[in-house]
């Protein structure tokens, strides 16, 4: 829809930026903290980057306190970090390490002394080892408890002082890259695996949400899903029907249970008949359907097109573009439901992520229409290589991105859809998974590679300066 005039920023919105611990922290088994499954699996040959791993990530740990002076400096109203559940609970449940909740305290009480609302996320898949051999982590449902118990421990310990709250960041990319593309730990690739760990995580998340309005019944919780709308490649009814099932199979199986506690039919009858669906037991159902969320947390980074893909048509590939050189990544579909193609009016980042700002708005604009929950985006942003110029980033690049999804969200919000705020993809550069510290998303550079050896100097670039300037003027000055 176009608008005669477009309606402003709600006054409270929360402008913020995001992160997560395993990529920002370091200090990986400092005071008490015990090994996650991140920190074994970096540790295996040719799984991320030229080895590159979150040992010493940017200090943070370290530096927080420069950190947040820096998020005061940029004027931000929102910051969005994870706590580490090994750094609370080294064994995963048990005895609670005290020095672990102490710094997560001091960060909070930090971020409020500038008036900084402090965002937290419960699980950014760091789930700790010692779960994992013990009972396979995510594949058994002794987790479900263990989770509530760790997040019920933050509420109590934090409630006071945090009021929105993320349970589970990005369940479809933690469990399709760990169980279905054997690219996250614990590097399997098996459907029925994968639909049964996902079924679990399922109910850990409406668990914690459960938990949390009996705990905190003042403040908000909500997922964070990573969203990316599917378009069809052209009006062909059978390549419409495939973005349809795209759209069933990767976003709606999720939201789907978030929000109303049910997995969509079409979907549900697809893995029947692939023997592939998870086995739901008694009282299932009815714990999905008891803990629903207050609001959509969304991560957009991209759009997809698809088309039709026969029975026989190509395949998942667990071959991803991690160098930065641009047109690497590989054909992916799912054979007899869609296939991925190229579309010709979106240009691509140097990782072969499109840009599409617009896909953004048609994300909000599904998601209000389907849900009618408020949303939250909990991460946006561009990861590209930065050049330090005579001691400066001129990051236009990066201001031009984000400012066209500012653009979109504005948009969005004149089309009826409730915003609460939005957290770009980061503030300080910081680890990239799986493509190492030259994919850089930040408005802070950090003065480091590969090597954990280096100055870590950190750098506001010409995009902190912009989003500063966003915040000031409550998003009218792009
Ligand atoms: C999301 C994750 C983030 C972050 C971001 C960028 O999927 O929640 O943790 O890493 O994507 O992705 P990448 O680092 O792969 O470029």
């Amino acid at each position: 829809m176009e608008h005669k005039k477009r309606t402003s920023f709600p006054k409270d919105f929360l402008w913020g930026s995001a992160s997560a611990a395993y990529q920002i922290e370091g200090a990986w088994d400092a005071d008490g903290k015990g090994p996650s499954v991140w920190d074994e699996y970096v540790r295996i040959p040719g799984t991320t980057y030229k080895g590159t791993n979150g040992d010493v990530a940017v200090d943070h740990y370290h530096r927080y306190k420069e950190d947040v002076k820096l998020m005061a400096d940029a004027g931000l109203k929102a910051y969005r970090f994870s706590i580490a559940w090994s750094r609370i609970f080294p064994k995963g449940k048990g005895e609670v390490n005290e020095a672990g909740l102490k710094f997560y305290d001091d960060l909070i009480d930090e971020l409020l002394k500038y008036d900084i609302e402090p965002l937290v996320t419960i699980y950014h898949w760091d789930i700790p080892q010692a779960l994992f051999d013990e009972y396979g982590g995510w594949e058994s449902r002794e987790v479900i408890q263990d989770f509530t118990n760790y997040a019920v421990t933050l509420f109590k310990r934090y409630g006071d002082r945090v009021k929105y709250w993320v349970s589970l960041n990005e369940q479809n990319i933690f469990v399709g890259m760990g169980y279905g593309q054997a690219l996250h730990p614990p590097k399997v690739s098996d459907p029925k695996r994968m639909y049964a760990v996902n079924h679990i995580a399922n109910l850990a998340n409406a668990s914690v949400i459960k938990a949390f309005h009996a705990v905190c019944p003042d403040g908000k919780i909500g997922p964070s899903f990573a969203y990316t709308p599917h378009y069809p490649i052209d009006t062909d009814p059978k390549n419409v029907q495939a973005a349809d099932d795209a759209e069933e199979l990767n976003s709606y199986f999720w939201m789907d249970v978030y929000a109303y506690g049910r997995y969509p039919s079409a979907v549900w009858k697809y893995l029947e008949e692939q023997n592939i669906a998870p086995t739901i037991e008694d009282g299932d159902m009815e714990l999905l359907r008891a803990g629903t969320p207050d609001f959509m947390g969304v991560n957009y980074y991209q759009s997809a097109t698809v088309a039709y893909n026969p029975l026989d048509g190509v395949g998942m590939s667990n071959e991803m573009n991690t160098t930065g050189k641009k047109g690497t990544s590989k054909e992916t579909g799912v054979p007899g439901v869609y296939k991925k193609v190229v579309n010709p009016f979106v240009k691509t980042t140097n990782w072969d992520w499109t840009i599409d700002p617009k896909g953004l708005q048609i994300a909000l604009r599904r998601i209000n229409s389907r849900y009618q929950l408020p949303i939250l985006i909990t991460e946006n942003g561009l990861g590209e290589f930065d050049k330090l110029e005579d001691g400066q980033i001129h990051d236009d690049y990066r201001i031009d991105y984000l400012a066209s999804h500012v653009t979109a969200i504005r948009d969005a919000i004149s089309d009826g859809v409730t915003m609460l705020g939005y957290c770009t993809w980061s503030f300080t550069d910081l680890l990239s998974w799986l493509n190492g510290y030259q994919k850089r998303y930040g408005f802070v550079y950090v003065d480091r590679d590969v090597s954990d050896d280096a100055p870590m100097t950190r750098i506001p670039k010409k995009s902190f300066y912009w989003y500063k300037k966003v915040i000031e003027t409550n998003g009218e000055e792009l």
